[in-house]
């Protein structure tokens, strides 16, 4: 297994639509288990394909605790089925955009079709932070990020950060 990099914003592959995946592969098992690997390492709660700069349909979830036994969760072309209109609040962060973290409403309860790491076709009706990682990182396959969620203020203000950084850290490389 491979640490891959994690694209951080602004770069325009987060805003790409990822597509569906076709085989069930060397290829994507491969991926799945990098995905896993690069998300532990991170560490995060989940990771989708294209914060590693694959343009696919793959989703890595793991919200088990520290020393706890590992709980992978492997969604292939996931889709959200049911949305409660109760709406939670978490604060969420995000792999992609480092150091940030905003408090973002959205539905509290979601139920969802996917395949998993073997390709066969599964339900799961997810509540609490399982549920709101999983339409967090449905966003990503979609090219959204939490901040599309906060005022054009704050929004920019975040953007504006993260560029300078990314400048900051190329100037010491170069
Ligand atoms: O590690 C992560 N934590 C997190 C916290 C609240 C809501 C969503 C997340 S996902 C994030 C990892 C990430 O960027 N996944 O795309
Ligand atoms: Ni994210």
């Amino acid at each position: 297994m491979t640490i891959r990099k994690i694209i951080t914003e602004p770069d325009v592959l987060l805003r790409k639509i990822s597509n569906p995946i076709e085989k069930f592969d060397k290829t994507l098992k491969t991926l799945m288990d990098d995905m896993l690997e690069t998300m532990y390492k991170a560490p995060g709660i989940g990771l989708a394909a294209i914060q590693v700069g694959v343009l696919r349909r793959v989703i890595v979830i793991d919200l088990s605790k520290n020393g706890e036994k590992k709980n992978p969760l492997y969604l292939v072309n996931p889709k959200i089925i049911f949305k409660s209109q109760t709406l939670a609040t978490y604060e969420e962060g995000c792999l992609s955009l480092p150091g940030q973290f905003a408090e973002i409403q959205r539905p509290s309860e979601c139920h969802l079709e996917y395949l998993d790491y073997d390709g066969k076709p599964q339900e799961l009706k997810a509540n609490g932070l399982l549920a709101t990682c999983i339409q967090h990182e449905i966003d990503h396959l979609d090219g959204i990020l939490f901040i599309d969620y906060l005022s054009k203020l704050k929004k920019d203000f975040i953007i504006k950060k993260l560029s300078k950084q990314k400048k900051d850290i190329e100037r010491i490389v170069v």
